[in-house]
């Protein structure tokens, strides 16, 4: 069902709708490119099947330590603090997000565009890509609040204008994720599904939600058949752990209750042939910072000497 010519998942309707059986291909390569990468066929599978992947100790110590000590350096940087990419937890002053983090760093940059990395976003994407959006999630401890129930899709359908579904998140702990200090919650399997929300999207919208997310929270019915078909995945891991997620797969987070933060690195990928168009919340877009739209080439993995340069 299209509402406005090409929407194929509209949502933030008035009223309920039927939910929609995703029209998009999990895995967007086929033929030799889907075996032209790291990802084994039983990992291809799992991740078809589940809507993510996990690696444990995907990032070595002293890799995770080099990025730790540039967060610190942000943390007391008045100007990114004060960047409207910074988003601080709902009436405090610790911070919950940077936004844009790898156009704040070289070390950053340079790990989205790690071969590693990006050789596994080509056999999933099936394509050149480019970074829609990157963040850091801090959630310290004691004070970092959750993330109710979402697909990062429905909203950067919404409000960036992402016609497809043809993206992924990397998400790389840059502190251990235990079972005390919020981890990631997925739900698998529900990446197959596209489920309408209800309610008009404000204009700038994003000033609000990136603290508490309001509009594309599915309804309890809708969550708790989900969860029922699929249960609730909660990956915990050391410093350096990847979760590769789906654009389209339910997650959450809660509070951290514990005094250990649990910060992770965001990257989003997208497809070149999936670049926005104008939100399908009939809003003017998002800024870039979360709905990138002007640096759009297709990303060239860097070479050894790029790592070296650098360190
Ligand atoms: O609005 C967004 O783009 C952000 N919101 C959430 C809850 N997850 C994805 C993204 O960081
Ligand atoms: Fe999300």
């Amino acid at each position: 069902m299209e509402t406005r010519s090409g929407d194929f998942y509209p949502t933030r309707l008035e009223r309920p709708v039927e939910n929609v059986e995703r029209i998009d291909p999990v895995i967007h390569s086929t033929g030799k490119d889907r075996q032209k990468g790291p990802l084994s066929e039983a990992e291809l599978a799992s991740y078809e099947r589940d809507g993510f992947l996990v690696f444990n100790n995907f990032l070595d110590q002293a890799t995770v330590q080099k990025f730790r000590e540039d967060l610190r350096a942000y943390e007391d940087d008045e100007s990114i603090l004060q960047s409207e990419g910074t988003i601080t937890e709902p009436g405090k002053q610790e911070i919950r997000s940077i936004f844009g983090i790898h156009e704040l760093s070289e070390r950053f940059d340079r790990l989205t565009r790690d071969p590693k990395i990006l050789d596994m976003v080509h056999q999933l994407l099936g394509s050149d890509v480019y970074i829609h959006q990157s963040r850091i999630n801090f959630k310290p401890g004691f004070h970092g609040k959750g993330f109710d129930w979402h697909s990062d899709f429905e909203t950067w359908h919404s409000e960036d204008g992402m016609p497809r579904m043809r993206s992924v998140s990397f998400s790389i702990a840059l502190t251990d994720n235990t079972p005390f200090n919020g981890p990631l919650m997925l739900v698998p399997g529900s990446h197959k599904t596209f489920i309408p929300c209800v309610g008009r999207t404000p204009e700038d919208n994003y000033q609000s939600s990136l603290k508490k997310q309001e509009l594309g929270v599915p309804s309890d019915k809708d969550l708790n058949r989900m969860i029922e078909q699929g249960g609730i995945k909660a990956p915990t891991g050391p410093a350096g752990s990847l979760i590769i997620f789906e654009c389209n797969t339910l997650h959450a987070s809660n509070a951290n209750m514990s005094p250990w933060p649990r910060s992770n690195l965001f990257f989003v990928y997208n497809s070149v042939e999936n670049q926005l168009e104008q939100p399908f919340c009939g809003n003017k877009p998002r800024p870039d910072f979360l709905g990138n739209r002007t640096n759009t080439e297709a990303l060239r993995p860097v070479t050894e000497t790029d790592m070296r340069r650098t360190g």
